[in-house]
């Protein structure tokens, strides 16, 4: 059994700073130790997924992160992971639990089946891992060799934590207060048609700041971005569907200094809703989260969402958005990011499909694409 303290320290040794996930009795003792610890920020995540990604936003803005998840979580974790962090090679560590360990104590049935899988997890995931430390003088060489591993490949390190691998840690950070709540504008309609999502990403373009960091959802919004303006401070996300302001929320925690524009659709929002109520709880100024609402899964053909008969604005600022707008002109949009205000700010805005047919995708790999966002995010 290790104290957690001296895990954490030599982990902020080599740079660990940023910790984020969902809780497990296993992690209990682990978890709360960071929690408490006041050089560490810890961002308690709705989901795994979403947890994969705000570190990977934490890492990309210069600062490196560990998620922290039971062994059920894994297969929420699976997306991002997979077409996030692999392919545009963001470097995470990985803390999992693993629950119903073979051999180990007697567990609940619903962990049986994915104890007996958690290492073949891994190993589908060709992420490479170990177990977590259970000896003080373990911890420096396994953190050792994940730092290795992570700067050379770009990709993620897994540690798997068997039980009683910590030592007990009281919990001691009581929870933020409930903040007050955001008045939720009156839905207008647009006097008369409503924008189209490259006439939208066009103000965005225009109005944003050189230094705003730009994330774009997969599908048409990305590539629209990509085609209006190729910039190094885009990011152009091919796939973690629901990940975009989570990941706007890990960079944006990093990089207080700097605004961060996320930009989603409304399949993607309803995807991770979750990850509304973790940024409405963290509450980051600098982060402005635009919802471009089409109805639709357009870029998969036009199904048809849920968004028509839900409210993104009321939503949002129940979860503690500082403020929610539905701007009913492209100029109402572009004052808005214009003005130096910062707050948590939401910004619903119902497009018109279409536009989507012939629009090219990024020349560049996704691993370029974030080295370059990376280098851009780190100097500018
Ligand atoms: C996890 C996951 N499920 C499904 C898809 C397929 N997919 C790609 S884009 C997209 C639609 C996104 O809809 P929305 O966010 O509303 O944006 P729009 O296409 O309307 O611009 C879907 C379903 C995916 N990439 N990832």
């Amino acid at each position: 059994m290790i104290q957690s303290e001296t895990f954490i320290h030599e982990a902020k040794e080599r740079g660990f700073l940023v910790y984020t996930g969902v809780p497990c009795s296993y992690l209990k003792p682990f978890i709360n130790c960071v929690i408490d610890a006041p050089e560490l920020t810890y961002i308690g995540a709705a989901n795994e997924g979403e947890a994969v990604a705000i570190a990977s936003g934490a890492e990309l803005a210069g600062c490196r992160a560990v998620v922290m998840f039971q062994n059920s979580g894994f297969g929420n974790a699976v997306n991002p992971l997979t077409s996030l962090n692999m392919i545009f090679r963001i470097p995470v560590l990985v803390i999992v639990t693993w629950r119903g360990e073979p051999g180990g104590a007697h567990d609940e049935p619903q962990h049986q089946l994915m104890g007996e899988i958690t290492p073949q997890m891994f190993e589908t995931l060709r992420i490479p891992w170990e177990m977590f430390p259970r000896k003080e003088d373990e911890i420096g060489p396994v953190l050792e060799r994940a730092v290795r591993h992570m700067t050379v490949t770009g990709t993620p390190y897994g540690l798997l934590m068997s039980k009683d691998s910590a030592s007990p840690h009281p919990l001691s950070t009581p929870t933020k207060p409930r903040p007050q709540l955001a008045q939720v504008p009156e839905r207008k309609v647009w006097p008369s048609h409503r924008p189209s999502r490259h006439e939208v990403l066009k103000v965005v373009q225009g109005a944003s700041r050189p230094s705003d960091a730009i994330i774009g959802t997969t599908g048409y919004i990305g590539r629209t971005l990509f085609a209006l303006d190729d910039r190094p401070n885009q990011l152009y996300l091919v796939g973690s569907m629901g990940c975009a302001s989570s990941l706007g929320l890990g960079l944006a925690t990093v990089q207080p200094q700097r605004r961060v524009i996320v930009i989603d659709g409304d399949g993607a929002a309803l995807m991770h809703l979750g990850a509304l109520a973790t940024i409405g709880y963290e509450r980051p100024s600098n982060l402005i989260h635009l919802v471009l609402d089409n109805e639709m899964h357009e870029s998969t053909g036009g199904q048809s969402t849920v968004s028509h008969s839900i409210d993104f604005g009321a939503i949002a600022a129940a979860c503690g958005y500082s403020r929610v707008l539905c701007p009913t002109s492209l100029l109402e949009l572009e004052e808005v990011l214009r003005s130096g205000e910062m707050q948590l700010t939401l910004v619903h805005i119902k497009l018109r499909p279409g536009g989507g047919e012939d629009l090219p995708r990024p020349k560049s790999s996704p691993a370029q694409v974030a080295t370059r966002f990376r280098a851009w995010a780190r100097e500018a």
